[in-house]
């Protein structure tokens, strides 16, 4: 069965689950326009995230999942949120949704965790993954280490469920490398940050759209962390304190708070710009729709046009 089957979807694209920017605003978008919106659940409590799903219910007969940032504490209440109001799929990320599988099961609910190497896709198969999202280090916000290139096809050759491609695809031409590699279906975040619909400060936007293929970079690798950002001067700080082995403290100091400032105050010189090494593409705020419709479309001119040798 293919992927777009599988979820009851028109485009077999989902909607990257930016933490406290991939509201029902824009994963309800999404699913409008035949892709898979994602709520994010990252930093939500269990009551704003029940809202969440509901008010995606009312702008949205389609499909959309829920996603679950496995490091929250909150984890079990969501859970519990998630299969009282009925959401069908589950995404997972930074981590093993392996405690909560049985009542995911029970529940019908079909987990597609996020995964960033071949031994972790294989794990999540092995508990029961309905399929993987294996995500490249170009992508934005917390990363691995393999690239989308290296990852997407080791991982579609190891596992039997579907694998969806994820890092580094904006357009057509990504959609049709991910397809070439073995992925059934792709998750896009970083165009979608410079959706009209996606709820970000101009200033946001404006840092993604004036990014270049150069602009974002990975800190926090030594804390265990890493995550990819657009460089402005707090990364440059977090960058120079890490060189200098300064201390966790230190390094929280200069985070703490820094999405936040980002995503709801617009600051994007002290706040964290997480997107990935995609950015440079981005030339255009569009809407969701004619994002989706125009990646599909130059996906299947790719794929007729593509001569080898
Ligand atoms: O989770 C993401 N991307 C994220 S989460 C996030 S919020 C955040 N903010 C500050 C610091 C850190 C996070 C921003 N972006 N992508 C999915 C992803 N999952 N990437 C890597 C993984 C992953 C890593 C280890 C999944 C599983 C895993 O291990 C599982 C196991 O069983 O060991």
């Amino acid at each position: 069965m293919s992927i777009t089957e599988l979820l009851g979807i028109k485009y077999p694209i989902f909607q990257g689950a930016m933490a406290q920017i991939a509201t029902y605003e824009l994963a309800a978008a999404v699913s409008n326009a035949g892709g898979l919106g994602i709520i994010a659940s990252g930093g939500l409590s269990a009551d704003q995230l029940r809202e969440q799903i509901q008010k995606c219910r009312e702008k949205t007969d389609k499909p959309f999942a829920v996603n679950l940032m496995l490091m929250m504490p909150n984890c079990p209440e969501l859970v519990d949120v998630v299969i009282e109001e009925g959401v069908q799929v589950v995404t997972t990320g930074a981590g093993t949704p392996k405690p909560f599988m049985p009542k995911f099961k029970e529940a019908g609910i079909k987990v597609i965790p996020v995964i960033p190497s071949v031994k972790i896709a294989l794990k999540m198969q092995e508990m029961g993954a309905d399929a993987v999202v294996a995500e490249g280090t170009e992508a934005g916000g917390h990363v691995g280490e393999t690239t989308t290139m290296a990852l997407v096809r080791q991982v579609a050759k190891a596992v039997d469920i579907p694998v969806v491609a994820a890092g580094g695809i904006a357009d057509g031409h990504g959609v049709a490398a991910a397809y070439a590699l073995g992925a059934v279906g792709v998750q896009i975040g970083t165009l979608f940050l410079v959706a009209e619909e996606c709820p970000v400060p101009d200033s946001f936007k404006e840092a993604v759209l004036e990014a270049t293929d150069t602009s974002t970079t990975v800190t926090g690798r030594r804390g265990g962390a890493p995550v990819r950002s657009i460089k402005n001067p707090m990364i440059e700080k977090y960058l120079e304190l890490e060189n200098n082995n300064a201390s966790r403290d230190e390094l929280e100091a200069l985070t703490l708070g820094s999405l936040r400032r980002a995503v709801h105050e617009g600051d994007v010189q002290s706040g964290s710009v997480m997107a990935g090494q995609i950015c440079g593409m981005l030339t255009e705020i569009k809407p969701v729709q004619t994002m989706l419709d125009e990646l599909m479309a130059e996906a299947r001119e790719v794929q007729s046009a593509l001569v080898i040798g």
